[in-house]
């Protein structure tokens, strides 16, 4: 039988371990990407390493999330990481550039690569075929330091494309409808491959849209193969060398398959509060709309925004809606300004933001009060856009354009056309980038800029209460709120702590510190969403020794043993409800345990019950858990591991 593509990359990058569904292995990585929002503790994590300079072909420390600037904490961020890509030889995207994945699309990936972001929709660049992987921070950090990524070798999800999409309907569509069928934690464990005639009807950025939001799958990575129509957007990229072609053989293995028609397919939304609970446009046609977002990295590329143009073009923004729009990259932002697209979205009324993350992280443009908002991003979970109160529907660049005019929802008219051109050149706007300059050394830190917390080696026994018993599907967005207030603290854990769960309870804190530290006990998919190893963080700052979930999200149970936080699952999911918040729970004999069992068993002293746990991890993960961390394991080895 023959190979995936997703297999063909893991066998060429393969430094150690069997490619056995599941079983651990190691890859080279060629490149590695950062946000501001992460990456101030991947520097910090660096620093702590003591390296010289990366280790990988290229590496590119973004600035688009917290922009903001309120006060100095932002820029002193800014400082802090751009000096730190200076010493270790690390390109520097301004703010102002765009949003990493956008940028890194057009300016880096390129097909048959492993690439490795501290952020979770870093699988964006697997519309240009390379196998791009979101991790948590201090993962991206050894990457840089040492050359290699860590995981388990991932199954593959063939999702086969027929036909073409309708007038009106986008690549955010797709992706819709396959969180429709599969959920938000249908793709854990998965690289979601797609092929069959229909690709080639989609181009690169479509592609990508499609990719960025396999994140709200809970999918290891995305991947499309390389083809005319990646060579295309490299061309105009002006990066035609950089072209590989790339495929699945034709009689490859696949764990799954899907298929999905795309002429079948009509417009679609995400309603609140998550990414799955998708419904066609034409169910919610009428609703009255307050806001509408467009941009973010799932769809603010050059056709999604002249798309937006066309349709606002001699229109009015409705009177009772304030429309935004945020171009994915400078690039973008410059070409619409030439082509005049830019001019008819001012005339209709629209704001024009800066082209970052922006609104889609709570970076300002919170609603107002019970606010419908209509977003062209890929998370709409509970007080994400800074109102906790507020109602967000995900939806396409065309959605959200027809219903700007309307200030109703409104399904795109079939008899606009919506075709769009592309330009035979981009161009380039390298202004925004600052290479390293292989001289200065000096890292530059704030007052805000405070240590990481380290964990502690494992301890014989736990005995402590539950401090917080959480349902399912908890995100790492309520672990660690993010908005304009609280972006600002991620280099400053002890301040962020105060907030940790906020979205939930008001005192987890203040229960941690009365009980010195705890255990939190959730149900299924706990800590999907974002990449932040903060979410993992906070808790260790608060004494967090170990989480029991019904099951995890990937990168946040890596970011969980990465910090030295055991994750287990019952064995018997109905122990769940058996556990009370604030009692007290017992694991004895750990160090054996976390060494080499698959089961430990918990005492639950309050119900004088015991329950069977499970530990699924590697024997590396095993290590890692009892020196206290990753860093702390990878300093211990000294870099051999590389
Ligand atoms: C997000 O979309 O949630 C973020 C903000 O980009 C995160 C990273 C972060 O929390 O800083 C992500 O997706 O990983
Ligand atoms: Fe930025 Fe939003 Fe994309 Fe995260 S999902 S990288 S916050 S645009």
């Amino acid at each position: 039988m023959g190979k995936s593509l997703t297999y063909k990359i893991i066998e060429n990058h393969l430094l150690s371990g069997n490619l056995k569904a599941g079983s651990p292995i190691t890859l080279k990585v060629n490149q590695t990407l950062t946000q501001d929002s992460t990456g101030t503790m991947v520097y910090l994590e660096l620093m702590a390493m003591d390296i010289d300079k990366v280790k990988t072909d290229l590496s590119v420390a973004y600035i688009d999330h917290n922009m903001l600037q309120s006060g100095f904490e932002n820029a002193d961020d800014h400082e802090f990481i751009k000096t730190s890509a200076n010493k270790y030889g690390i390109i520097f995207s301004k703010p102002g550039g765009g949003i990493c994945h956008q940028v890194h699309l057009e300016k880096f990936s390129k097909p048959g690569i492993v690439l490795i972001g501290s952020d979770s929709h870093t699988p964006t660049s697997g519309a240009m075929a390379a196998l791009a992987i979101g991790a948590g921070g201090v993962d991206v950090a050894v990457a840089m330091a040492n050359g290699y990524y860590n995981l388990n070798m991932p199954k593959v999800y063939n999702v086969v494309l027929s036909g073409k999409l309708k007038n009106g309907c986008n690549g955010k569509d797709v992706i819709l409808e396959i969180l429709k069928r599969l959920s938000v934690k249908g793709g854990t464990g998965y690289v979601m491959e797609y092929s069959g005639d229909g690709i080639k009807n989609l181009s690169v950025t479509d592609r990508a849209t499609i990719c960025n939001m396999g994140a709200e799958l809970g999918a290891t990575s995305s991947i499309f193969p390389s083809d005319e129509n990646t060579k295309e957007y490299l061309k105009r990229q002006g990066r035609e060398e950089d072209f590989l072609p790339l495929c699945a053989d034709f009689d490859a293995h696949y764990d799954e398959v899907i298929h999905i028609d795309l002429d079948k397919l009509n417009p679609l939304v995400a309603k609140p509060h998550l990414p799955d609970n998708v419904a066609d446009v034409s169910e919610i046609k009428g609703l009255k709309v307050d806001q509408i977002c467009i941009g973010s990295c799932t769809n603010s590329s050059y056709s999604d925004m002249m798309k937006v143009a066309k349709i606002l073009d001699g229109k009015k923004v409705n009177e009772n809606v304030s429309l935004t729009i945020s171009p994915g990259s400078a690039n973008i932002l410059r070409i619409l300004s030439e082509n005049g697209a830019l001019s008819k979205m001012i005339a209709s009324g629209a704001r024009i933001l800066e082209s970052g993350c922006g609104p889609c992280i709570g970076m300002g443009q919170s609603p107002k009060s019970n606010a419908v908002s209509l977003r062209t991003f890929n998370r709409n979970f509970k007080g994400r856009s800074g109102t906790m109160n507020a109602d967000v529907y995900l939806v396409s660049p065309e959605v959200a354009a027809f219903s700007a005019i309307n200030g109703y929802v409104t399904e795109p008219d079939k008899n606009f056309n919506l075709t769009i051109k592309e330009p035979d050149s981009y161009g380039k706007t390298d202004s925004y980038l600052v290479y390293p300059d292989g001289k200065n050394n000096e890292i530059v830190m704030g007052p805000n800029i405070k240590p990481y917390p380290v964990g502690k080696e494992l301890s014989e026994k736990i005995e402590k209460k539950v401090v917080f018993k959480a349902g399912d599907n908890i995100t790492t967005d309520d672990i660690c709120p993010s908005n304009a207030k609280l972006l600002p603290l991620r280099s400053n854990i002890p301040e962020l702590s105060k907030y940790a769960f906020t979205t939930k309870i008001d005192d987890f804190k203040q229960r941690c510190e009365k009980n010195n530290g705890g255990i939190i006990v959730a149900g299924e998919n706990y800590g999907q969403g974002s990449s932040r190893e903060h979410a993992a963080l906070l808790p260790l700052y608060l004494g967090i020794k170990v989480v029991i979930a019904k099951s995890f999200a990937r990168i946040h149970k890596q970011n969980l043993i990465n910090s030295g936080i055991i994750p287990l699952t019952f064995k018997n999911e109905d122990d769940y409800d058996k556990i009370n918040e604030f009692d007290t729970l017992v694991l004895n004999n750990l160090l054996e345990g976390v060494k080499n069992s698959e089961e430990l068993t918990l005492y639950n002293e309050s119900k004088n019950e015991n329950y069977t746990l499970l530990l699924n991890a590697s024997q590396r993960d095993r290590e890692i858990l009892k020196v206290g961390g990753y860093l702390t394991y990878e300093k211990n080895q000294g870099g051999k591991n590389a």
